[in-house]
């Protein structure tokens, strides 16, 4: 369970829902006293400023900070300034040659309100361009001390991180629950400068050479013509690339399974795809690859809770990251680290380390935790935070390094080159969630947006005029540490070794670790994708490839597109299936998970409340749905039967029948009478539906079980007609801990 200070936080923040709905939001203030219906006559004392509000700290050549004053204090005072600090006695009205006459160009105010604002735009991100991030700290447990040096992961440690999630196809104002990869980045502040962590929630890549990227980017996203679709990788010239470059196909498998569609940020393993170098305080290497393990263990969205939530709800990742945290459900992850010896083949049981296709299965390795994220803090400013922050593959620390992965070797390159666009010049590290949270004392000078004010006379050493400042460091220092690998003598080539020809193995290998209900959701993903195609060519093209990773995939595939299944090209290998790829059959703790209940004003008020309770209580987040809202009796209604949608909730309580309101459309069975389902109003039986169809938890008690009986779903799979609700929330909570009722799924895939 939670600790009893998140349930109260909990308790507050549902309270709060239910003062939203009486009044507008008080932004960013939350406890804070609802807003006045009036507008405010007498200014408010300056909110005391947050800690990334601060201005990056102005440092010397020598390392000193200057005392210079802190400039950027979030924007606070009480009366309305110019960018120049005069203060403004009308921000309503353009200056004007009388009432009705033509403004005046003289109007400093307006032209520098409407000129700021012509450019509050920034170029979005080339990819992952929508996202969402938050604030919270890493803590070492001291277990990687024997393979690496880096600081951060010395026992006890604790490290302030930002943790940026996103899509990878998408514009900014795309859905949140498309089918696509998720970027998941942390930027750990260590107290040796800032380690940047820019993974995926995919632990193998589409391609093994970065010097493809652009190409299967411009294969992803939208047609050049008529720009369509956006977000989706179910069109031609996806399939068309993934076709032709077979070593894509591993990677397009993962994102056909469910894990293309996370249930929430919160459930998503990440990955550093690449395998890196790590170095000890003795000079030894080893190989790694880095893992993020979610305490709430790995869970997806049914595709049609995907496709329906784009419309109902785009932000809804955002949403339920921000409503977690705020609500005191922090969300958690375990760092841990594949560990293999560094050999001179770069290899660990066959498998080539340095092809970012390829994966070691957890069964060979074993994932070993060094420490735990928790994300306790959401931005305070989303544009200065999540857009402007600006990640970096080659931010390391002493003690990790890079290995000769040739699509990290091209990221080196790019994370840097793409912020001269994105962020306007070379001195993003100086924008306050970029700066690092120790001194900087570099030779950088100049450059569009210089923020600090460098004394000294000489960025440049040996120098005799500052005193020889800036210094080198050596290992007592704790300077960064290249690895000297030795470097083959060899011939400049545009080739790959010939590991890199092998694209099926571990797609086969993936198909092969799934459950029959993962298996399915996957054909129907290929289905789908490929039946949204319009070359006849490419769907034909991509069933040879299915062909070579499983035939029956390929012949479920086939039968849905309605073309005939091809044989495969070569001989399948059989790999031993790696169970922890499979996200279905283990027990979770269901903390967070919200609990719709439907009531009326007839319901039996004491057992709501009790039940309520003991949702909080569980850490849960109970959503009271009735047919209008304010209040029933003493309880605050959160949604009503127009705002509810089953795509919302984990679970679905029925306290109450109730009969249709007169603000239902009309049900379809009218004829049906008291008894059958048009007995119920049509918004309650859609959630009934919806959320039986979507595999989850369903239970009735009182006159609730009345719903469950006229909607047919009594006496199937994971549906409890209950005496109490007590009773009713216990089996609830027992169905949620496997996140699906997944039985209610059909399996024709064995
Ligand atoms: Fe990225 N990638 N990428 N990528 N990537 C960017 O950097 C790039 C790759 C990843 O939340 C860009 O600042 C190349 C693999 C994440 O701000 C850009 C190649 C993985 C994010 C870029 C790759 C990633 C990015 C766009 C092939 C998983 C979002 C804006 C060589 C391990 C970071 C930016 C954030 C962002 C280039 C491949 C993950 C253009 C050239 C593999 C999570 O620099």
């Amino acid at each position: 369970g939670k600790p009893a200070k998140a349930v109260k936080n909990m308790v507050k923040n549902a309270a709060e829902k239910v003062s939203d709905l009486v009044a507008p939001d008080v932004p960013g203030s939350p406890g804070s006293e609802p807003p006045s219906l009036e507008e405010p006559t007498a200014p408010r004392e300056p909110l005391p400023p947050k800690k990334e509000q601060g201005a990056p700290p102005v440092v010397t050549p020598t390392g000193a900070e200057t005392g210079a004053p802190v400039t950027a204090q979030g924007q606070q005072g009480a009366y309305l300034t110019t960018a120049q600090g005069v203060r403004l006695r009308d921000t309503d009205h353009s200056l004007k040659a009388g009432e009705r006459g033509p403004t005046l160009l003289q109007d400093h105010h307006l032209r520098e309100k409407i000129m700021h604002f012509d450019h509050e735009r920034i170029p979005e991100r080339v990819v992952h361009a929508r996202g969402a991030a938050a604030h919270g700290v890493f803590e070492a447990y001291g277990t990687a001390g024997q393979v690496t040096r880096a600081g951060f992961l010395k026992k006890g440690k604790k490290t302030d991180v930002f943790v940026r999630f996103s899509t990878v196809l998408g514009s900014r104002g795309s859905a949140d629950t498309v089918r696509d990869t998720r970027g998941f980045a942390t930027k750990f502040y260590t107290e040796e400068g800032n380690f940047d962590l820019v993974g995926n929630n995919i632990p193998v890549f589409f391609i093994q050479d970065g010097i493809k990227f652009p190409d299967v980017i411009h294969a992803g996203k939208p047609h050049p013509d008529r720009e369509i679709p956006q977000a989706q990788s179910a069109h031609d010239t996806f399939w068309d690339f993934v076709s032709l470059h077979t070593e894509a196909q591993h990677h397009t498998i993962w994102n056909m399974s469910d894990r293309g569609i996370p249930r929430s940020y919160r459930t998503m393993e990440g990955f550093g795809v690449h395998t890196f170098r790590l170095v000890n305080e003795a000079g030894e290497t080893v190989l790694a690859k880095f893992h993020w393990k979610p305490q709430l263990g790995v869970h997806s969205l049914v595709w049609e809770e995907a496709q329906l939530l784009a419309g109902l709800d785009p932000d809804f990742h955002r949403r339920d990251l921000y409503d977690a945290i705020e609500a005191g459900a922090f969300p958690e992850w375990e760092l841990g680290i594949q560990v293999f010896p560094d050999t001179p083949e770069e290899t660990f049981e066959g498998i080539d380390l340095l092809d970012p296709t390829k994966i070691v299965p957890e069964e060979l390795a074993p994932v070993q935790p060094v420490g735990k994220m928790t994300l306790d803090r959401t931005p305070t400013n989303f544009f200065a935070e999540v857009e402007q922050v600006a990640f970096h593959v080659g931010h390391l620390p002493p003690g990790i390094d890079v290995t000769n992965d040739p699509l990290l070797q091209a990221r080196l390159f790019s994370y840097l080159d793409t912020q001269i666009t994105r962020l306007g010049g070379p001195n993003f590290a100086q924008i306050p969630i970029n700066c690092p949270h120790v001194p900087v004392n570099d030779m950088l000078r100049d450059g569009f947006h210089q923020h600090a004010v460098h004394a000294g006379v000489a960025p440049y050493r040996p120098n005799s005029l500052d005193g020889g400042n800036p210094f080198e460091a050596g290992d007592a220092e704790n300077a960064f540490v290249d690895a000297p690998v030795e470097v083959a003598r060899s011939r400049k080539v545009r080739a790959n070794p010939v590991s890199y020809d092998d694209h099926y193995s571990q797609a086969r290998l993936f198909w092969r670790s799934m459950s029959p209900v993962e298996k399915e959701h996957i054909v129907r993903a290929y289905t789908f994708e490929l039946g949204k195609c319009y070359e006849q060519t490419i769907k034909e093209r991509q069933l040879r490839c299915l062909a070579n990773i499983d035939p029956v995939l390929c012949r479920q595939v086939a039968t849905g597109l309605g073309l005939p299944a091809p044989e495969p090209d070569r001989p399948l290998v059989e790999p031993e299936p790696s169970p922890a790829l499979s996200q279905v059959g283990k027990e979770w703790p269901a903390a967070g998970r919200m609990i719709g209940i439907v009531a009326d004003d007839g319901a039996d008020l004491g057992a709501l409340a009790e039940l309520r309770t003991a949702v909080f209580a569980a850490g849960m987040v109970p959503l009271l749905i009735a047919p209008h809202g304010g209040m029933l009796g003493e309880l605050p209604v959160q949604r009503t039967f127009a705002t509810a949608r089953s795509v919302e909730f984990d679970a679905l309580v029925l306290a109450a029948a109730p009969a249709p309101a007169p603000d239902a459309l009309p049900a379809r069975d009218a004829k049906a009478g008291a008894g059958g389902a048009a007995a119920v109003d049509p918004r309650v039986s859609l959630l009934v539906e919806e959320c039986w169809r979507h595999a989850k938890a369903i239970a009735g008690f009182g006159a609730g079980t009345a719903v469950l009986e006229r909607t047919g779903v009594a006496g199937t799979p994971g549906v409890v007609s209950a005496g109490s609700a007590t009773d009713a929330f216990a089996e609830v909570q027992r169905l949620l801990a496997a996140h699906r009722v997944w039985e209610r799924f059909p399996a024709s895939v064995a």
